[in-house]
Order: structure tokens, then sequence, then C-alpha cells
């Protein structure tokens, strides 16, 4: 073992736990550790504003199973962080969060910047600690990459004292090993498939598990097997096929009408896997709490008054599933209604046609899923547009439509697409945000321009907080306080290097969009909207319960 500055051996840890990327921006105390990436395998991407480094960093860490790694310096740098950590850790996305620090002898008094960062992040992360001595290094990181990326996955933190880093120390990386889960006992599988078989009106509600267990193959094969149909949560979308119209009920998760109609009132049996509560909430779908729940997951169910299941099979989701299904081959009943698919569908697939404008949602959406092959990447930003596309945009495959639903923070989007591009750089990726949401994280177009991670950022534009006029205007017939102006969103994206385009009519976003995505550089679309059909299609579907 040689000795070494703490920082090196810092950045070997990293490297051992197969990090690429480092998203942040640098400080007057991060500067040893900067100095060490430098001479490193990772690539430190410098980003505009440690909110959007963090999205990057989570996106990242949903698409690969591997936690991303975000940096901000102590004080300010590590308050920039706080909204995308928080996204993370409720989203269950495997990011580590690296943060500067003072010096250990000036944190006991006041101090220029300091702020107790690890009391601010304690209850943002799964676990986060200060690194209070060189000679735990090897230790810390393997847990922070341990507990981020075990179930449930979430963000954990690293805080990093400026004295600490630049001492000499000794010391290896430990080796990495993969999460341990449980399995469920035959007796459990045994009583699951009891209640299943048993079961007059079963359906499934799959979540966001699902995606992260990578066991969608199980899933659509459990469904074939016993011919039990599949609901999705917003960001279990594409864990079923959505043109498989046998197994899929649609996406559920904006209000309890949903759950009506995709045939929950009648079911008897629901089985839940995968399910992140956090989501939407089990009284929507169990408002009578006398549904039986087959709970299959990662980790032990949730407490709420609604959801108390039966059997909790918690294990690996796709191995669950897999031996459930042999047990369950002949199930007599299936439940589950296509109603709401129907109306859905007949929506979008009516809306090629619609020559509205500015134009309503659905036809929006059936322009980008046209654009789209079936494994490239639409990402959501959040607000009414949100709803919109988790409600009706069909998904074929899992971690194809990317939506912030758990702490649902607006200016997710134009980072989350650069952090999916570097992944899938063979993909095509389309952003959406509203004018709102997208102006919040927007500084990162010029991270985009600089990696060369093309694109398309569509914006939504009404100038309004749309979701919000939406929701006052149901409650006190008026809104207030949610209009504004925008910038000439064209030019801002050209001062940015980025071809960019107004669309002038129905016809043009089609067209445009397709140039679009042709280009090798990030792009930007800009596409009037008019959300004045929202309020027809809740009246027959029933009342929003959700809160974008
Ligand atoms: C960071 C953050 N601030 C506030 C909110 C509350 N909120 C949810 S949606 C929304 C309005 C979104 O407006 P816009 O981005 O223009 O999208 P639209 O609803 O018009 O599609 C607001 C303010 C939030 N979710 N996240």
């Amino acid at each position: 073992m040689s000795l070494r500055k703490a920082s090196d051996l810092f950045v070997e840890c990293l490297e051992a736990e197969g990090v690429r990327h480092v998203f942040g921006i640098p400080g007057e105390e991060t500067l040893d550790l900067n100095e060490s990436l430098a001479e490193s395998s990772i690539q430190f991407v410098p980003v505009r504003h440690e909110q959007g480094g963090a999205y990057m960093a989570d996106v990242y860490g949903r698409l690969t199973g591997r936690a991303g790694v975000c940096l901000g310096t102590l004080g300010p740098g590590a308050m920039n962080l706080v909204t995308a950590v928080a996204d993370a850790f409720l989203d269950r996305a495997p990011l580590v969060a690296l943060t500067g620090q003072a010096d250990l002898e000036r944190m006991h008094k006041e101090s220029h910047q300091y702020i107790d960062v690890v009391g601010v992040m304690a209850p943002i992360t799964k676990w986060n600690a200060r690194l209070s001595d060189a000679a735990i290094i090897p230790e810390v990181v393997r847990k922070a990459f341990k507990v981020a990326e075990s179930e449930k996955p979430g963000a954990t933190q690293i805080e990093l004292p400026e004295d600490i880093m630049e001492m000499e120390v000794e010391g290896e990386p430990l080796p990495r090993r993969r999460p341990v889960l449980p399995e469920p006992s035959a007796r459990e599988l045994l009583k699951a498939a009891d209640i299943i078989r048993g079961a007059l009106n079963p359906v499934a509600l799959a979540g966001n598990g699902v995606v992260r267990a990578r066991a969608s193959p199980a899933l659509r094969e459990f469904t074939r097997q016993t011919g039990i149909p599949v609901a999705t949560t917003f960001m279990g979308k594409g864990v079923v096929d959505a043109a498989d119209s046998a197994s899929s009920l649609g996406t559920v998760g904006l209000q309890a009408g949903d759950y009506k109609m995709a045939g929950f009132e009648q079911a008897d049996v629901v089985l839940a896997i995968g399910y992140d509560l956090v989501e939407h909430a089990p009284k929507h779908w169990n408002p009578g709490k006398d549904k039986q729940v087959v709970c299959i997951d990662s980790v032990p169910a949730e407490i709420d008054e609604y959801y108390i299941p039966e059997v909790e099979l918690v294990g690996d989701i796709y191995h669950v599933l897999s031996r459930l299904g042999e047990e369950c081959r002949h199930v007599p009943h299936s439940g589950g209604s296509t109603h709401l698919n129907d109306v859905v569908h007949s929506y979008f697939e009516t809306a090629g046609k619609d020559g509205h404008w500015p134009m309503q949602p659905p036809r929006a959406l059936w322009e980008i899923r046209r654009a789209l092959g079936r494994n490239d990447i639409l990402v959501s930003d959040v607000g009414m547009h949100k709803l919109w596309i988790g409600r009706m945009f069909p998904a074929y495959e899992p971690n194809t439509v990317l939506i912030a639903n758990g702490l649902a923070g607006m200016g997710f989007a134009i980072p989350a697409a650069i952090a999916a591009k570097l992944v899938h750089p063979d993909r095509k990726v389309i952003a959406v945000g509203g004018d709102g949401g997208t102006l919040m994280n927007f500084q990162e177009l010029e991270t985009a321009v600089r990696l060369k991670t093309p694109f398309v950022s569509v914006i939504w534009e009404n100038r309004q907080f749309g979701s919000i006029v939406w929701k006052q205007d149901k409650k006190f017939g008026r809104h207030f306080g949610v209009d504004f102006t925008n910038p000439d969103f064209v030019k801002l994206a050209e001062a940015f290097g980025m071809p960019a385009w107004r669309c002038n009519g129905p016809d043009d976003f089609g067209v445009t969009l397709e140039k679009a995505l042709e280009a090798d550089l990030p792009s930007l679309v800009v596409l009037p909207i008019d959300y004045s059909i929202d309020v027809a299609i809740s009246e027959e579907l029933g009342t929003e319960t959700v809160a974008t």
C-alpha cells in the first residue's frame, strides 16, 4: 500500500465503483478532489447549476442501475443540489452526492459558507456521512454506493472536509459486491398462488420496481400464463406493451376514476408489483379496504391502512414473478376492464387529424409517438403536460418514458434528457416541458451543446403554470398568480448555439420534429399549446386526485 493524497484514494474508490461521470460544479473547498479527478478515468462534467448536475446523476442512475454521481461545493453548492437529491430519494434512483466542506477545525463556530450540510441532507438521503478521517475513505465510499444501489435505491451523500482531502493516507478501494435480495419461502408463494387461483376478478398494478428489477419480460410472461391484465403507474409505463390490449389496462394514477375504469372497483384481488406508494396512494384504488392484496416487491410493504397485503413476496421481482407464474398456470378468472384504455386511446388515435391551433395535447403526443421508435425515449417535465403524457402516451418498453413522479419537481426534463443521451447515444430523445418548468433548468442546454448530446427540447407554450391554472379554476372558478411572459425561446436557444424552431400551424410540428431529430446538436421546438380540452376529458373520466 502506498502513501498518497486522500483525494487520490477517494477517486480510486470511485473508479472501483465503475463511476464514468461526475456531474457538478467545483468550489474552493473541492480543489483537491477536482485535481485528482483530472488525473482519473472519470469524466468530470461541469454543469451550469448543481441542481442540473444532480438530475443528470439521478437519471444516469435510473437508466443504468448504478449510482450516478454529482458534486457541489460546501454551503451554496450543496444547497443547490437539494431538490434533485430529494427527487432521487423519492423516485428511488441510485445517486451519490459529493459535497465539499470547510476544514474540520472551523465547523464548530460561525464560519464563512459553513452550513450543516449533513444535517440538511439527512432527511432526503438513505444514508449520509462526513468523511471525518481519511482512513475511512474506502468504507465510506463502498457504503455510499451499496446503500444507494440496494433496494429500494435512492440518494446517499458524502461530505468531504477540505483538510481531510489533502491529507496523506494509505488504503485500497474495497471490492464491489452485488446487492443481496431475500427470497420468499415456498409457503408464502403457495399462499399467494392460492389467493390468485381463487380470485374472481384479479388485476395487477405494476410500478417502478418492475422497471428497476428489469423484470418486464417476467411480468409479460406472467400475464400471458395467467391471463391477469396489468395497469401501470406513471413510472411503470412500458413494463407491459401498451399496444398489447389483452395484457395492458393502461396507465393509472391521475385520478381515482382511472382505477374504476380499469376494473379495480370489481377486483377482489390486486397484485401490487413493484408498486411505490409515493406515486399515488392506495386509497384511490382500495377505498373500501376490501381488496385482497398480494404484494410482490423487493422490500416489505409500507404501512398504509388502505394497503394491508394478505401475503408479501419479498425478493427479486423477476425471479418471484417467474416462480409465481409456474404456480399459477391455471387461473380460472381474470379481471380488469378495457374502458380506460378505450376512452384514452380513442382520443389518441383520432388526434392525428385534429386541426386545432394552438395544438391540443393528444395531437402533440400523437406526433411525438410517430417520430419516435419503440426504444426511443420521451422525458417529461412536471405540469399539465406530464399528466397528459403519463396517461395517454403509449409506451412499449420500460424506461422509454421518464417521469419524475415521487417528488415531481419542475425542471427535471432537460438535465434528464442529457443523461438519457449519455447512457443511450444511439436512441432518439425528446424532452417535453411547459414554459414554466423548462426555464427552471434551461441553462443546462449549454451543457448539452458542449457535450454534443443531441436531443429535442419541446416547449408546450401557454404562458401560464398550466396545471395550477387548471386546479385553481376547478376549486375557485378563477385563477391567480399563474400568468407570465416568455423570452423568445427560439432566439434564446440560438444564443446557446442550437437550432430552434417555432411551430406556426398544426402541420408544422411533425415536420419540425423530424428535422430536429436529424440534427447532431441539441435543438429546441416551441409548440403553442391549448389545454382547454382537458376539462372535458376529466369530466368524462372523474375527478382528479393527483398532485402534479
Ligand atoms: C420545483 C417545483 N415548483 C413548483 C411546483 C408546483 N407545480 C407543479 S406543476 C406547476 C406548473 C407547471 O407549469 P409549466 O411548466 O408551464 O407546465 P404546464 O402545467 O403549463 O404544462 C407548478 C408550479 C413543482 N412541482 N415543482
